[in-house]
């Protein structure tokens, strides 16, 4: 990290471990919260990690929920950083999962994609990546559907610490590879691991950057 980098993160270290606190938890657009303060929106196949990383960015063991059950994080939860409120979280509900029923399937898609193509006041977008898998094709739609709508965002890879570091090196540079061709994706890519905190100043560093574009 540069001095301005580091200067930055500091900054960022302090705002995510001050107050953080639960919003509100919107099962459709119309419950979505006044477009009030910036927003950071986490999204990424159900399981990968977005309730973790949040937990972790944010030092809270449970602030977002996150479980074992794929498919748990139903709604978009909005957390507010900062006293005052500097900027929000949006911890979205995950895609890709089989199990889920259809009708369930296309009614998150449609309230995840509503959101992240309209919502004005949203700087950037998370796209997590588990590093264990890799991109699937759930995650190149998503990234697709970002491209089309203009939406910038950041490619985390997440659990970092399951891989061994050759595989987790492999996976990086494959990862990048691929976003390197996406318009709206941030040439770097970020690994992180939510158990062991791996990446995490840097990501906080970057978000603090794109909350004040
Ligand atoms: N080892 C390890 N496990 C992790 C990490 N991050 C998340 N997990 C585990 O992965 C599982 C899923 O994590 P969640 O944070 O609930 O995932 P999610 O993306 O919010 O899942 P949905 O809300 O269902 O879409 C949990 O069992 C976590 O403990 C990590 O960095 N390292
Ligand atoms: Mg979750």
């Amino acid at each position: 990290m540069t001095e301005e980098e580091e200067k930055l993160a500091e900054e960022a270290r302090r705002l995510f471990s001050g107050r953080v606190e639960f919003l509100l938890s919107a099962p459709q657009l119309k419950f979505l919260p006044e477009p009030d303060y910036p927003e950071i929106a986490f999204c990424g196949r159900s399981n990968v990690g977005k309730s973790s990383l949040i937990n972790a960015l944010t030092g809270r063991k449970a602030i977002a929920r996150a479980s074992v059950t794929p498919g748990r994080t139903q709604e978009l939860n909005f957390f507010e950083v900062g006293e005052p409120t500097q900027f929000r979280l949006v911890d979205m509900p995950g895609y890709g999962f089989a199990k889920a029923p259809v009708k369930v399937v296309a009614k998150w898609k449609n309230l995840v994609k509503t959101f992240l193509r309209g919502r004005v006041p949203l700087k950037r977008t998370m796209v997590l990546i588990d590093s264990r898998h890799g991109l699937k094709d759930s995650d190149r739609e998503m990234m697709k559907m970002l491209d089309e709508a203009a939406v910038g965002y950041r490619v985390v890879l997440t659990k970092a610490d399951k891989i061994k570091a050759s595989a987790l090196e492999a996976v990086t540079s494959k990862v990048e590879a691929e976003a390197r061709k996406h318009v709206a994706a941030f040439p770097q890519i970020h690994v992180t691991s939510a158990e062991k905190g791996m990446g995490l100043d840097e990501l906080r560093a970057a978000l603090l950057r794109d909350v004040r574009l």
